[in-house]
């Protein structure tokens, strides 16, 4: 039977496992979505192809099955760019088609064209064009092997003319899923159990690379009497059922993990690549174990870099360490973490009912979703809420753009989350600003038939950038939302909506809305002036609060002072 090279490449991802590829379809790429139509992989229609490509990454990491995107040429393809970059930033496998105009008009300067590989190459593990249609096959698997293996996005250049001509595709190249044992070798490993037989505050970092590494981080922490400090990615695999944990450093992490990393005298970093070098410890000695070598040493010096995935190495390391006995520093870390608790607890509270806390909302949705829930928060204030107030257990994922940092992630990814667990309650924390940057995917919830909650958190503002400015000393500028009834844009397009106004009401709609049975959007108007407060108040932080408020009152903005003092207790326990 005759295939055409778009035939061709869909077989190869059909082979890889590929089952779901997002995008929006158009010209250049309609033998490649013909293709798709005829296959086994199932064609998300999203309404921008930023959301297919932020599902299609979402899709990808939390089902470990590769998933794809795909545009039409110039605009279409594009489009796609933020949600690749997305993937490429957190190391995600993901498959890219961005069609192209056909290879006669190349170079010609014709409406559309675009040269992708110059726009691609910086977010990709692999970006190629096809030039012949005879290499369909060969380029196809090329993709997934360097998505695969390279863990990015991998990028085909597909030229309509190439994508329709009929081919004899005679040599089988097909995809490889090795799966290496990597590790230090066992000199180095002595090597850094020595290190850490002459530390006396030891401290483990744990990051993203500890996936799949729970027992064994407890293990070394046992042996150790060592805390456990992790990145914000690594919260799923490191925090829950931990007696050692201490929570995350950073300026969205708490006071203990902060304290810890301080403290340490050694600390074992492991697949750990936190980028802000002012939160390591200063005289620590440091061994860090990345399962890429690039990576050791590059946020800040390092007593000793190794190169390995976490699980064999640990396996490999433990046995080498002799157990410690002290355990003065775990408790007092672990003490730390009780205060910590405390005041994360204190936040939680519905205060005196005068404004809805965002805390206290992450609070009962983290009490009434699902065991095995997902939860993505939006760039925003939400993060620092899903990080701080949302438990995982083992079971729970949340996801975040972290390393992307970008607005508007929540739902696309939650659109991405529902598509890999059909079956599984997908929780979206959107921002007022994050949800309108792309509200026109609210209508592929219906059209997708994905039956997502969404919760809006509502401060009629860019709230987390309006703190920066506050705390900068600056007056707040340009971060005043004006913005609709989202509940009614919600039921205006298929979609169940709540509200909540009153504190005191909150805790029954949240129940009502995650139990409804279809998707929903919830919109809570939340407190504006809720302060974010970093794991340690600087100096700078209150001067620049202070400042702020003089200013406000000066220029005649008397009652954004005010509202810092709205629910004046629940403020204050925040700064004393
Ligand atoms: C695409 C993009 N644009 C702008 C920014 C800068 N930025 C970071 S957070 C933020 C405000 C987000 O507002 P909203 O979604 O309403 O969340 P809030 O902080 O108010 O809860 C902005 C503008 C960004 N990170 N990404
Ligand atoms: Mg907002």
């Amino acid at each position: 039977m005759s295939k055409t090279a778009a035939e061709v490449i869909i077989e190869v991802f059909e082979s890889a496992g590929v089952k779901h590829f997002y995008g929006v379809i158009g010209d250049t790429l309609n033998y490649v979505s013909d293709a798709i139509s005829k296959s086994s992989i199932e064609w998300v229609h999203v309404r921008h192809e930023e959301v297919g490509a932020f599902a299609a990454g979402a899709d990808s990491f939390l089902s470990g099955t590769l998933a794809g995107c795909a545009g039409s040429c110039g605009p279409g393809s594009l489009h796609l760019i933020n949600g690749v970059y997305e993937a490429h930033r957190s190391r995600i496998p993901l498959l890219v088609i961005a069609s192209q105009i056909d290879t006669m008009s190349l170079g010609t300067d014709m409406p559309q064209e675009i040269d992708f590989s110059k726009v691609y190459s910086d977010c990709s593990v692999f970006c190629e064009q096809l030039h012949n249609a005879e290499q369909a096959r060969h380029l196809a698997v090329r993709a997934c092997q360097a998505a695969i293996s390279k863990q990015g996005p991998a990028v085909i250049i597909l030229p309509v003319d190439l994508s329709k001509a009929i081919v004899k595709d005679e040599i089988a190249y097909s995809v490889h899923f090795p799966k290496p044992i990597r590790r230090p070798n066992d000199a180095e490993l002595k090597e850094a159990a020595n290190i850490i037989a002459a530390g006396k505050k030891i401290g483990i970092y744990a990051g993203a690379g500890s996936e799949g590494a729970h027992d064994l981080l407890i293990d070394l922490a046992k042996k150790l009497k060592a805390p456990i400090a992790h990145t914000s990615r690594a919260k799923d695999f490191v925090e829950y059922a931990n007696p050692y944990n201490v929570g995350m450093t950073g300026l969205l992490g708490v006071h203990s993990g902060f304290h810890m990393m301080n403290e340490c005298d050694t600390l074992i970093l492991l697949g750990a690549d936190f980028a802000w070098g002012q939160f390591y410890p200063k005289h620590a000695k440091i061994i860090q174990i990345d399962r890429e070598g690039a990576r050791v040493g590059k946020r800040h010096p390092i007593t000793l870099g190794l190169e390995g995935d976490v699980i064999p190495s640990l396996e490999a390391l433990l046995p080498m360490l002799t157990e410690h006995s002290d355990d003065s520093f775990l408790k007092e870390c672990l003490e730390e973490r009780k205060k910590t608790e405390t005041t994360l607890a204190g936040e939680e509270s519905p205060g005196d009912g005068s404004v809805i806390h965002p805390q206290y909302l992450t609070n009962l949705i983290n009490q009434y979703a699902d065991e095995d829930a997902i939860l993505t928060g939006d760039v925003g204030s939400a993060m620092v809420w899903v990080l701080r107030h949302f438990q995982t257990n083992g079971k729970r994922r949340s996801l975040i753009s972290l390393r992307n940092g970008s607005m508007a992630n929540a739902m696309p990814m939650a659109l991405g989350a529902k598509k890999a667990f059909p079956n599984r309650q997908v929780i979206s924390l959107s921002g007022d600003g994050g949800l309108a940057m792309l509200m026109g995917d609210l209508l592929t919830i219906d059209q997708e038939n994905l039956p997502i909650k969404i919760v809006v958190l509502n401060n009629s503002s860019l709230n987390f950038v309006e703190l920066e400015m506050k705390t900068e000393g600056l007056l707040n500028s340009f971060t005043d939302l004006k913005n609709p009834n989202f509940s009614k844009i919600a039921e205006a397009v298929g979609i169940k909506g709540f509200e909540a106004t009153k504190t005191a009401d909150l805790e029954q709609t949240v129940k009502e809305f995650l139990a409804y049975p279809g998707a929903a959007l919830l919109d809570v108007h939340t407190n504006r002036y809720e302060l974010i407060m970093p794991p340690d108040i600087t100096e700078k932080n209150v001067a620049g609060m202070v400042t702020y408020g003089m200013k406000a009152l000066l220029s005649g903005r008397a009652k954004d002072v005010e509202g810092l003092m709205k629910d004046p207790m629940h403020t204050l326990k925040k700064l004393l």
